[in-house]
């Protein structure tokens, strides 16, 4: 208890990293997370590429030691959506119950919340949860996290 949790946002979508889109969805679960004992300490946004997406996770877990990531974006079923695959490509622990959870919770409010394929998993010392890439539905997964994480990071130390 009392520890810091240190969070990386990260914002997978080719628009917003090409600049011809604003991120609101990042911006929407920092908010949601704001205060303690959450830190966001690491932000970025990179294409829907897949090699992008897992060297930056994989740079995240391993050389910056960040305890959650929390991705938003490319969890569909257009062809470029394939967060979930480069997810978990360098997780090495699933965690599907999270998932689950998202989708049992985030239904009530809408069922497109179905048409989120977002993994989950442990990477080392980092734990890695897709959200979806709307601003309302990140927004609304990080909410939904935010009682489960701090216990979630404590366990990873
Ligand atoms: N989850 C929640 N909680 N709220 C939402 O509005 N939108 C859904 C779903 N998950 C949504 C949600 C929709 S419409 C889609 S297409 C999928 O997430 C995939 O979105 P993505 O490809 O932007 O990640
Ligand atoms: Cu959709």
């Amino acid at each position: 208890m009392g520890d810091l949790v240190r969070v990386g946002v990260l914002t997978i979508s080719d628009r917003c990293a090409a600049g011809e889109q604003e991120d609101v969805s990042g911006p929407a679960i920092k908010n949601a997370l704001a205060g303690d004992p959450f830190v966001i300490a690491l932000y970025a946004v990179v294409p829907d590429d897949r090699k992008q997406i897992s060297d930056t996770l994989k740079r995240w877990c391993d050389d910056l030691q960040i305890d959650i990531i929390l991705t938003t974006g490319g969890t569909g079923f257009a062809e470029r959506d394939v967060t979930p695959e480069a997810t978990r490509k360098v997780i090495e622990r699933d965690a599907p119950n999270i998932s689950q959870y998202l989708l049992i919770e985030s239904v009530k409010k809408s069922p497109f919340a179905a048409l989120s394929r977002g993994a989950a998993g442990a990477r080392g010392r980092t734990l890695i949860v897709n959200l979806p890439g709307s601003p309302t539905g990140a927004g609304e997964c990080a909410t939904i996290l935010k009682p489960i994480l701090p216990h979630a990071a404590e366990i990873l130390r």
